[in-house]
């Protein structure tokens, strides 16, 4: 009876850090920014509308070795979030969120917030390739609330 309560607690602490695993390091679409250095502003708000939720704009070209300050407005009357990532990436963590719906991200990548309210994300576009922000919250990314990024 031990021996499986261990065992238990074992797979538990396993999917807790395979859960905050998903949360650090991965940077798939450049680094962290510097808000000292110059930056070009990009706003971008997020909404609802009817059944739908979405960014706009939904399509961001930037130059590689660019650097963006994401200027968020949540105009929205839910909680939304920004995160920046691959598709493949974001859709590995929309799985993870769903089983931990109640997930806050404190990453660099991401930002979070309430309704209307606003927030800024600096991010260094070092890497070419296509980007996506994505709102991570069980529903929304289903619901429309995903862009492109083309880093050229
Ligand atoms: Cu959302």
């Amino acid at each position: 009876m031990k021996a499986i309560a261990t065992t238990i607690a074992a797979a538990l602490l396993l999917s807790a850090a395979s859960a905050a695993t998903a949360h650090e390091g991965q940077f798939s679409a450049g680094q962290p920014g510097n808000a000292k250095q110059p930056a070009r502003t990009v706003k971008v708000i997020m909404k609802e509308d009817g059944k739908k939720m979405l960014f706009e704009p939904a399509d961001i070209t930037v130059r590689k070795g660019e650097q963006i300050r994401f200027v968020l407005e949540n105009d929205g009357s839910m909680d939304h979030e920004f995160m920046l990532a691959t598709v493949a990436d974001n859709q590995k963590h929309a799985e993870v969120m769903r089983k931990y719906p109640k997930m806050e991200h404190a990453d660099p990548n991401a930002k979070r917030l309430t309704p209307f309210t606003n927030g800024e994300l600096v991010w260094k576009f070092t890497k070419v390739g296509t980007f996506e922000y994505a709102c991570l919250i069980p529903g929304h990314r289903e619901a429309g609330m995903h862009g492109t990024i083309t880093v050229k």
